[in-house]
């Protein structure tokens, strides 16, 4: 077991932890019919910036520095023996799903704050800076896609890519982000990740698992072996309105009836009998939007995901073909707004991560991560991993989403041994 693991392990505090969930919980939290604990943060709202200041609060009383780039990721830095050195970079995302829950996210950047003040607690020196980091935009909830903060950062795509993008109010993330900038203007600036800075010397994530393995397995702590691939398209269909009373159904361009075709015929695509293939439409938008009168548009989501990525790209590029071949009296514009591919983590971290989990006693299991995160788009940079913890009944995107104390403690203490570990590489 490793020298450091004994007094850095009892640093770590679950209460400290939980204390902390639980009022980051609060800000947008709301209660479910059943009496779930959820939260509705999105991102860049008033809501977020509350959060934000909650954590840079936190971090400026144990000596952090916080600092933002021009997409708003927020950074909390632990100074190394060595400031020249990239830094080891931890983190998350702050922002959730309009009904989501406590944990998916906040979690990764609280349990990275906690191993950070533990490592300081605990007097560990580490060569390297450690930055404790919180992504902008991760869901992809209130603007899509998700992942913008990161993308940006890792110069995936040029920072202006989604200033257009409208919210539901019509609000344009390019103008949603200048407020949040001034907003945040006392807030040190700096560089944009490897688009205008440096690249981290390594990634590690923790997360809630939002999946059902661990706890159905029995096992502490996920060791991510990499992320599937993900696309995403917006579909807009456009008929005519015209009077639901007299218009025969002969002379209609009924866009909500050739979306329903759409869907249909998208179903029988996306059939896969392994169920290893994932396919979501989940925001529907009708204009008119009146029950009387027939519908002259239709805007629908695809979310669609796999493991494998010649199948991600065979069935994501038939998806226009098809919409187009069910299409009976409307046409169609199909665009794509996210394509994330599958992504295989360098054995670097993941190692890291089962050597630290089964130094400190706890049962490991390798497994990819069905949901994706920040780290997907970090992992070209440099070593990247992720640490999942179980969450109950593997459920997320939902306010009854829950995780356990003492679960998330661990998480938190591999995540600690793990920065710990790379910051003296
Ligand atoms: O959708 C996802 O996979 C992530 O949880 N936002
Ligand atoms: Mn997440
Ligand atoms: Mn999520
Ligand atoms: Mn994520």
């Amino acid at each position: 077991p490793d020298p450091v693991a004994p007094n850095l392990v009892a640093a770590v505090s679950e209460a400290r932890q939980w204390q902390r969930l639980m009022e980051m919980g609060a800000i947008g939290g709301f209660s479910d019919a059943d009496g779930n604990e959820g939260v509705n943060r999105a991102c860049l709202t008033d809501l977020d910036r509350q959060a934000r200041r909650l954590l840079i609060s936190w971090a400026e009383a144990i000596g952090l520095t916080a600092s933002t780039d021009i997409l708003g990721n927020l950074f909390l830095r632990h100074e190394g023996t060595d400031p020249t050195l990239p830094p080891v970079v931890t983190g998350s995302h702050m922002d959730s799903q309009p009904q989501g829950g406590r944990f998916d996210g906040i979690w990764g950047v609280i349990a990275a704050f906690e191993a950070v003040q533990a490592l300081r607690e605990a007097g560990i020196a580490t060569r390297r800076p450690v930055e404790v980091v919180a992504w902008t935009n991760e869901e992809g909830g209130r603007y899509a896609p998700g992942c913008m903060g990161s993308m940006a950062y890792a110069g995936y795509a040029p920072p202006t890519t989604w200033d257009a993008v409208t919210d539901k109010d019509g609000i344009r993330f390019g103008d949603a982000l200048a407020e949040h900038l001034a907003l945040e203007a006392d807030i040190a600036r700096r560089p944009l990740g490897t688009v205008e800075g440096t690249a981290p010397f390594a990634y590690v994530e923790a997360h809630i698992e939002q999946g059902p393995r661990l706890e159905a397995e029995g096992f502490d702590i996920g060791v991510v072996t990499g992320i599937q691939g993900s696309r995403w398209f917006l579909v807009e269909i456009n008929g005519k309105s015209d009077h639901a009373g007299t218009t025969p159904l002969g002379l209609r361009r009924d866009a909500v009836q050739d979306m329903l075709r759409a869907i249909t015929a998208l179903n029988a695509l996306m059939h896969d009998p392994s169920d290893v293939l994932r396919f979501t439409v989940a925001h529907i938008e009708v204009e008119p939007n009146t029950s009387n009168s027939v519908a002259a548009v239709a805007r629908f989501t695809i979310d669609f995901r796999h493991p494998d990525n010649a199948v991600l790209q065979a069935r994501g590029n038939a998806i226009e073909g098809v919409i187009q071949a069910a299409l009976k009296t409307c046409t169609a514009k199909v665009t794509e707004r996210f394509h994330a591919i599958p992504t295989d983590f360098a054995p670097l971290v993941p190692d890291a991560v089962e050597g630290a989990a089964r130094a400190q006693g706890l049962r490991a299991l390798r497994l990819p991560s069905g949901a994706f995160h920040d780290a997907q788009f970090i992992h070209p940079l440099c070593p990247t991993g992720m640490i999942f913890v179980p969450c109950r009944a593997g459920v997320s995107h939902h306010p009854a989403e829950y995780a356990e104390p003492g679960a998330l403690a661990a998480g938190a203490r591999v995540l600690a041994q793990v920065l710990a570990d790379l910051a003296n590489r």
